[in-house]
């Protein structure tokens, strides 16, 4: 174990590799991994891409890695529940063509596929993010479907968000769909080539101008990209590069601090119902259901009771 952290912490990318795959399969192995690997991070930029299945996140993110490695940077990619099927030595999905960057040991690509893993998505796709940060990558591209509470729960670990949007999407307010429109510092309208393109831009801002975003202190600007073309990329890059810069006037370390917390809250939530099930018999498991069932207790007396017991004696606490 620690020879595999020394090697990540050594940039090695195999152990890399290997590393994400014990987290990603969670469980006792997974969490002293993550431990070890903890105090090495810190000095990635993680940026989060989503946006609706096809919106050309991926397409984007190739675009993006080019631009970063050209400055001689380290990038990481951790692409969630990919909506497109993969296949064999695709990294990013069928659609795209990531031959590129094969063979370059300053991009570090990886999938995860593992709705519905015990511990929850969001958990274990911060520790895969923990493992790239730990292993010296500058940048980590972090992309989800913008759909559902894990995904927005992801988007929390990033400094800066990107919500990529499509021209004739059938919605206008496609962005509001999943509270991602609260939480986007970037808005980009993908497929410019498209018409209508200019209309959802125009749209997005007048949403934009009636929600709270538009009186903080950082308005979030509203950009066109081709990404098939690599039109605009350039300028969302530096637009994600000024949202970080603002990390000294409040807004990052403020976020920061949030994002701490949702990892610490998770962390107590998730370790309280474990020792509770570790610790509690089948027979006061249905007991405490029955009397939430009878409405002689309300389910959280019921917790309450159950947290009390669990955590009774001291000796009892979980590893
Ligand atoms: N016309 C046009 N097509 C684009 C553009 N960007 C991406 N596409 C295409 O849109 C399709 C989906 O692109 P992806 O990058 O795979 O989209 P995605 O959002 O990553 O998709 P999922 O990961 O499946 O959710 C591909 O066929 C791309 O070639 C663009 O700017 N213009
Ligand atoms: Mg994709």
């Amino acid at each position: 174990m620690r020879l595999l952290v020394d090697r990540v912490v050594g940039r090695d990318v195999r152990a890399l590799a290997r590393a994400v795959s014990i987290l990603e399969r969670g469980g006792p192995p997974a969490h002293a991994l993550a431990v070890e690997l903890y105090p090495h991070g810190g000095g990635a930029l993680v940026v989060g891409i989503t946006g609706a299945p096809g919106s050309g996140k991926s397409t984007l993110v190739d675009a993006l890695i080019r631009a970063v490695r050209s400055r001689g940077a380290r990038v990481g990619v951790v692409a969630v529940d990919p909506s497109s099927p993969f296949s064999g030595g695709a990294l990013l999905g069928d659609r795209v063509r990531m031959g590129d960057h094969a063979g370059d040991d300053g991009v570090f690509i990886r999938s995860m596929a593992t709705r519905g893993r015990l511990g929850g998505l969001a958990p274990a796709t911060a520790d895969t993010l923990t493992a790239l940060d730990a292993a010296g990558l500058d940048v980590i591209f972090v992309e989800t479907v913008g759909v559902g509470q894990d995904e927005v729960d992801i988007m929390r670990l990033a400094a800066v968000t990107v919500l990529v949007l499509v021209p004739d999407a059938g919605d206008d307010v496609q962005a509001n769909k999943a509270g991602v429109m609260e939480i986007a510092d970037v808005f980009v309208v993908n497929k410019a080539d498209r018409p209508d393109a200019d209309r959802l831009v125009a749209a997005v801002e007048a949403s934009l101008a009636l929600s709270p975003r538009a009186a903080g202190d950082w308005r979030p600007p509203v950009l066109k990209t081709e990404a098939t073309r690599g039109e605009g990329v350039g300028e969302v890059w530096q637009t994600v590069e000024s949202c970080v810069a603002q990390a000294g006037e409040g807004r990052h370390a403020a976020r920061y601090r949030a994002r701490l917390e949702w990892r610490l809250r998770d962390a107590v939530a998730h370790l309280a119902v474990q020792h509770v099930a570790d610790t509690t018999t089948p027979e006061q498991w249905d007991a405490a259901l029955q009397q939430v069932d009878s409405r002689g207790l309300h389910p959280a007396a019921a917790a309450r009771e159950l947290l009390q017991r669990a955590f009774a004696h001291a000796s009892g606490a979980p590893a």
